[in-house]
């Protein structure tokens, strides 16, 4: 899963789709890399970011949107809010990518009144405004974020959303200390449970700044290293902003028959 942020503020690529003609040429280059789903955001969730108005995360993404489902791949739309999906459902997206979990009013009901979209459930502690001011968790992370996750898919069933249709991340960097993503990363497969894919959002994320010391524009080898950890012990998908170096390291991974 390729990401393309249309945002003037994440945390790593910041402005770097200054308009509808970069962002559609990142996103082409993105398939020719290997990307087999696009994942169009238009509001940045980093740690202390603000929320972006309704009227003005619309403008950023729709141009884009549209260009992208004309590209032939299937197309996530990483929102949290419900009007943002409906209208992204409207045009014909693929799938809803919420780092909400579909916990907004509303948002549920979008997905539910859809006969067929995916949409990815994230666990998250807290809010981006506030969520990486000391993380704790009384109990197990991995048991905790397990819960959450179960938990919001049986929501989503009881409202006719079919199992099929979902997939589960354990968010990464949303509301986790270092310890805690890291142990998200060794025992990811506890999470297998859960019985859909599992998709992870490694990519260049501040915990592997932390383990190599390096700069947000400097991770590649760190994130590319992450999504194979990720692959190799049972995600589905791997959101990344580095396609054609992930997926290199996918074919070796493939070709020696340690991921499908
Ligand atoms: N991470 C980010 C945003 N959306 N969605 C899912 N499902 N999983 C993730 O780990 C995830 C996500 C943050 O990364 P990025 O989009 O690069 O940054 P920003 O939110 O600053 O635009």
């Amino acid at each position: 899963m390729g990401i393309v942020n249309v945002t003037p503020d994440s945390f790593s690529d910041a402005g770097s789709t200054r308009d509808t003609a970069a962002a559609v040429s990142r996103c082409e280059q993105m398939l020719a890399d290997g990307a087999d789903i696009l994942d169009l955001g238009a509001e940045s969730t980093r740690p202390g970011s603000r929320p972006v108005p309704l009227a003005e995360e619309l403008a950023r993404l729709l141009p884009v949107l549209d260009a992208a489902l004309t590209l032939g791949c299937p197309v996530s739309v990483d929102t949290k809010k419900p009007e943002v999906m409906a209208a992204a459902l409207a045009r014909g997206a693929d799938i809803v990518n919420d780092i909400n979990a579909l916990q907004a009013p509303g948002a549920l009901d979008v997905v539910a009144g859809h006969s067929d979209c995916g949409v990815c459930l994230m666990h998250m502690r807290g809010t981006p405004e506030s969520m990486q001011a000391s993380p704790r968790y009384e109990g197990d992370v991995v048991e905790e974020v397990l819960q959450f996750l179960r938990n919001r898919g049986r929501v989503l069933q009881a409202r006719g959303v079919t199992a099929e249709r979902i997939v589960y991340d354990p968010g990464i960097g949303f509301g986790k200390s270092i310890e805690h993503n890291l142990a998200l990363l060794r025992r990811q497969g506890e999470l297998l449970v859960l019985n859909r894919p599992l998709l992870a959002g490694w990519s260049r994320k501040s915990t592997l700044g932390a383990v190599t010391g390096r700069d947000v524009t400097q991770r590649l080898a760190a994130s590319v290293a992450a999504a194979l950890a990720a692959v190799q012990l049972g995600a589905r998908v791997v959101r990344v902003h580095d396609v054609a170096a992930t997926s290199d390291a996918l074919r070796v991974w493939r070709a020696a028959g340690l991921a499908d």
